[in-house]
């Protein structure tokens, strides 16, 4: 890889051709207009630093004095050699400009007399959305949306909360030793997945299963990886409802808190290195922005112009801590612009904003190379996991109210009856169905085998480790001696 040598620039574009990459040399250190070599992903591009510095009233009024005192000069040179016009600008213009700004490395700074700290905070950015609570458009400027495709948002929505409802109680009649639901989060789940194509890479969260739903797993897939049976993708070795699916293009669920955001800034820079149309995207809460690796993951995506979209799903609790306890940033979407990295804050129950924003930042991500943060508001309605209680430590007045007065799929529903294109008839036809179906998956993945003790061991070496024989062993030893805490259903 050669690295370019061009840094800056003090010319306008205007007054000589720019090459076709955009970039304009550095004449400190180039002394050549074309010497300037390029490298295969380019990801700094700082000669839009002048327009910076004349965007806010910088010096163009100088630049402007010394060019016109130069077009004499400019004509007289027109044959002589390159060089050494470029030097004369070069020292006019610098002379000029050197008193008003600092040309410091990543950028051009403006000089100022007022002793003035940034403020700590600033008017909170605003939300987009496209319906109201209603569920009645906003505005007809909106982007269209085809009615098979809204539809079967709303379908996978209702199933969505079916399977939510179902496979909750399933944990508490102890038939699976784990959940987390989505409630409230359906509308996140399924809008954004509707926008993406499935070459794009998902890096998940652990709430984000309508994405998957979406795309094509099965509820009898969702069931299997629950009961962690043989048809289990993950032979049962993550916890439930940490799913994954090569054929899904889904990584699998990581429990460990952000750190899916680093690799998917990763798996992004090798799809542009590739040159795929395709982006990533990663889920993660307002829990997951307060991490290390989100921060790294930000900055690296900004640096790397890596086509990835993180999408923060900011819904007001990390387990039992608010953000008030997080951040006293305006949220997670003001740390984006911080970082050189566009962003956007949207109404994360409302579909049709949900879709329109991640519409948008795929074709960012993808045809200008760059990465997107979303920041979608969004209340977690649901306790955090089976093993939460968020009575606890939250007002049931407030979930009360998120669920009832803004439910993403009642919102959607609302939009679709408005329409013509959904009625109370089709509603009872698709609940009725759904729960059948789920309840049906359920029945038969609990019938089904589970993988047996020697999978602990495999698929990681060809030729397993002594030191992994050796705990194998141990464990077969520790299983005879109390096979009454055996379960019964693991093939020994
Ligand atoms: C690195 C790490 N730290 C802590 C935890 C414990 N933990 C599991 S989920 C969670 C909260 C995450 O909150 P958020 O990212 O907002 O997601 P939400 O559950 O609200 O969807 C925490 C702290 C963990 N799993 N990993
Ligand atoms: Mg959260």
């Amino acid at each position: 890889m050669i690295h370019h040598c061009c840094r800056s620039s003090y010319f306008p574009r205007e007054h000589y051709s720019v090459p076709e990459n955009n970039r304009i040399p550095h004449l400190l250190s180039c002394n050549s207009p074309t010497r300037f070599t390029s490298r295969r992903f380019e990801s700094i591009k700082p000669d839009k630093q002048l327009d910076y510095v004349n965007d806010n009233g910088g010096p163009q009024e100088y630049i402007d004095i010394v060019l016109s005192s130069l077009r004499s000069d400019t004509v007289k040179l027109r044959h002589a050699k390159k060089l050494q016009m470029f030097d004369l600008r070069r020292f006019m213009i610098l002379s000029a400009v050197r008193e008003t700004v600092l040309n410091f490395p990543g950028g051009i700074v403006k000089f100022t007399q007022e002793l003035k700290f940034l403020s700590e905070s600033t008017e909170r950015i605003p939300c987009y959305r496209v319906l109201d609570d209603r569920g009645q458009l906003l505005s007809n400027n909106c982007m269209q949306i085809d009615k098979n495709i809204a539809l079967k948002m709303y379908k996978d929505m209702v199933m969505l909360q079916t399977m939510d409802a179902i496979f909750y109680e399933a944990q508490r009649q102890g038939r699976i030793s784990f959940y987390v639901t989505s409630i409230g989060e359906e509308a996140i789940n399924i809008a954004s997945a509707a926008a993406l194509t499935i070459d794009d890479f998902v890096f998940p969260q652990y709430r984000e299963a309508g994405v998957q739903l979406w795309r094509g797993f099965t509820l009898q897939d969702f069931a299997d990886q629950c009961f962690g049976n043989t048809l289990d993708n993950g032979k049962g070795r993550q916890m439930p409802a940490h799913y994954g699916s090569k054929k899904h293009n889904y990584i699998t669920v990581a429990s460990t808190v952000g750190t899916q955001v680093l690799h998917a800034v990763g798996a992004a820079y090798s799809l542009k290195m590739e040159g795929k149309d395709a982006c990533t995207i990663t889920y993660f809460g307002d829990g997951g922005s307060s991490t290390g690796d989100f921060h790294a993951a930000l900055n690296f995506a900004a640096v790397m112009e890596a086509p990835v979209i993180l999408f923060c799903r900011n819904n007001g609790w990390a387990i039992s801590t608010p953000v008030t306890d997080q951040f006293r940033s305006d949220g997670v979407v003001v740390r984006g612009q911080a970082y050189g990295v566009r962003s956007i804050r949207v109404d994360g129950n409302d579909a049709l904003a949900v879709f329109n924003a991640v519409q948008v930042a795929r074709k960012i991500a993808i045809n200008e190379s760059k990465p997107v943060l979303i920041e979608a508001l969004t209340y977690r309605a649901g306790h955090h996991s089976t093993s939460d209680d968020s009575s606890k430590y939250r007002p049931i007045k407030d979930i009360e109210w998120w669920r009832l007065a803004q439910d993403p799929v009642a919102r959607f529903r609302k939009w679709l009856e408005g329409d013509d294109w959904w009625d109370s008839q089709a509603e009872s036809e698709l609940r009725e169905a759904t729960r059948k179906e789920v309840l049906h998956a359920i029945q038969v993945a609990e019938k089904i085998e589970k993988p047996g003790l020697h999978e602990i061991f495999s698929d990681v070496y060809d030729v397993p480790p002594s030191n992994l024989s050796h705990q194998e062993n141990s464990l077969r030893e520790a299983v005879k001696k109390h096979q009454q805490d055996y379960p019964p259903d693991v093939p020994f």
